[in-house]
């Protein structure tokens, strides 16, 4: 029999089960069926909710959250309606494997037959772009779905989850026990034979290239694989999406990042003899191309979690799933002492070649270059901030001229969904409070979800926001004149009226102000790094499309 002292609502145990699994901010967007969560929310003051001002916005600042943190994090969006708002950054969530439980309030069980307003089913909706997808169908069923949900979506390869959340589940009450939470432990080693037959392989052979992907930040194997780089005496290139910091830019093996033109990869790759992807999709690319990235009969060798990315495209001579850390910590010292080589053209001397060279031809041009403009943002930042950047074809060059000192320090749009950068900075900011954060996005990439903004001037969040504005769709422009030899450009260009980025920002209660000369980028960046801000430079850059 139930017991009437123990009694718990549905809403108030969804609530204790999120944060008994870790979770500090529920970020969300409320409507009439989530109206039950709103009730209880003060009842449970651990738990900060975070209001976006979109559905989409909701969904990137927790996935910003969760990539500057590694931690599972939770949102909240509205019915039908507010979930398809929600699935650009859903997508972008799941490309990345961000560990998120996503919720929605549905109507009761039963209304919801009747076909009211705003009502559709929803875990057909999610399905396609989450590991899991449920609706909650008994209260006694809550904390067996949600404790699944975070232990599936925290275990590699990780994921968004969503659950189904029907207004007469969060107001039942009943005494029903919450359980405790599991986390499966996948920081698994090879065995010793594979451990040995790799660095056999290794060993042997006379050129090796490694790839470095996000699994290195995910799996927290920054040192580790700088010590195997070092140990195998190999260049060590960014996988060909370069979103994280996933190598230390000043290691002396690290070359910068693969592009995404296959016959660039293949001419690069081939002057190897045995390529080593250290996880994840290092290779994927962009638009088609009939050259295939990956040379004739390389050989490969594939470390990770991801089995699904092992041999996808092309075939691995050894696939070893296992954790990037505990492998690269016992195969290093199997590999003995090779002598030392000589990266003369590593990141570091590109990166020197690169600074002069915008120095001496960038730095007057007027309307101001982007890649000068990037170099002054790379060199204004203290060494401990945390850039976030989706800024197109103007944040290019970021990562040849910021190096990566840490696993957080650097957050890159990854899917090529555009309008994640400006709502994740905020979450990357809340998951960093001390650290100062900058962001980079593009003029047109900011008008998806500008109203993100709100959050961080609601929150008073100590962030910058830099917005290099070349008038419109620049990347888009470059390739309709590279693939069709078209330069009439309709609808590619935001002008007339041309976008006031600082009367925006400030109608958000965000300090803004614009910049067009070169001499004013860097007083602009040091006043708002002193201001607790959330601050705005709208920056004025050149848009012109080379023929
Ligand atoms: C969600 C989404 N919608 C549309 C696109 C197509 N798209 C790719 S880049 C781009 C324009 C980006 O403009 P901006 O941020 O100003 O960068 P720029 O190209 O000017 O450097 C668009 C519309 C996309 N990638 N994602
Ligand atoms: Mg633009």
């Amino acid at each position: 029999m139930p017991n009437d002292s123990q009694l718990i609502s549905g809403r108030s145990a969804f609530l204790r089960l999120l944060i008994d699994e870790g979770v500090t901010h529920l970020f969300g967007n409320p409507g009439t069926t989530e109206l039950p969560i709103m009730h209880a929310l003060p009842d449970h003051p651990e738990l900060t909710y975070v209001l976006g001002l979109q559905e989409s916005v909701v969904v990137a600042m927790a996935d910003g959250f969760s990539r500057a943190s590694g931690q599972l994090v939770a949102c909240n969006v509205h019915v039908a309606p507010g979930l398809g708002n929600a699935m650009g950054a859903l997508f972008n969530a799941r490309f990345t494997g961000t560990p998120l439980i996503l919720t929605a309030g549905q109507q009761e069980q039963g209304h919801g037959l009747t076909e009211p307003m705003l009502y559709n089913p929803l875990t057909p909706m999610a399905e396609p772009l989450v590991k899991w997808a449920v609706e909650v169908s008994r209260l006694e069923d809550l904390p067996r779905i949600v404790r699944r949900a975070a232990k599936i979506a925290t275990t590699p390869p990780t994921g968004p989850v969503f659950i189904s959340l029907p207004g007469d589940i969060l107001n039942d009450e009943s005494s029903i026990d919450l359980g405790e939470s599991t986390r499966v432990d996948a920081r698994t080693r090879p065995s010793d034979e594979a451990l040995a037959a790799l660095a056999e392989r290794l060993t042997a052979a006379r050129s090796p290239a490694i790839v470095a992907s996000d699994e290195l930040v995910s799996a927290d194997a920054l040192a580790e694989a700088a010590d195997f780089a070092e140990a195998l005496e190999a260049p060590v290139y960014q996988q060909s999406i370069p979103y994280g910091s996933h190598f230390l830019s000043e290691h002396r093996c690290y070359m910068g990042g693969l592009t995404r033109d296959q016959k660039q990869v293949r001419n690069l790759l081939a002057r190897h003899d045995l390529l080593v992807m250290l996880g994840g999709d290092g290779l994927r690319m962009s638009v088609w191309s009939e050259t295939d990235p990956l040379p004739e009969g390389m050989r490969v060798i594939h470390i990770g979690q991801l089995d699904w990315e092992m041999g996808k495209n092309f075939p691995v001579e050894m696939a070893v799933r296992a954790d990037l850390k505990e492998t690269l910590r016992a195969l290093t010292p199997l590999l003995g002492d090779a002598s030392e080589v000589i990266f003369a053209d590593n990141w570091s001397a590109k990166r020197d070649r690169l600074t002069e060279s915008l120095e001496r031809d960038a730095a007057s041009q007027r309307p101001i270059n982007p890649d000068y403009l990037m170099l002054r943002v790379a060199r204004a930042l203290p060494d401990h901030a945390i850039v976030v950047n989706e800024g197109l074809t103007a944040g290019a060059k970021l990562p040849d001229l910021l190096p990566y000192r840490d696993r957080y320090s650097y957050h890159g749009l990854a899917s090529g969904g555009i309008g994640w950068g400006i709502a994740a900075a905020v979450g990357v900011q809340l998951a960093n409070p001390t650290r100062p954060v900058c962001a980079v996005i593009g003029d047109g990439s900011a008008m998806y979800s500008f109203q993100a903004l709100w959050t961080a001037a609601h929150l008073k969040l100590p962030m910058t926001y830099v917005i290099p504005n070349n008038g419109g769709y620049r990347i888009l422009k470059q390739r309709l004149l590279a693939f069709h030899g078209n330069d009439q450009f309709i609808g590619m260009d935001l002008e007339d009226p041309a976008i006031d980025f600082v009367s925006l920002a400030k109608s958000l209660g965000v300090t803004a102000e614009k910049v067009s000369e070169p001499d004013q980028i860097e007083p602009a960046l040091a006043r708002a790094l002193a201001n607790p801000g959330p601050n705005l430079i709208e920056v004025i850059v050149d848009g012109s499309v080379g023929h």
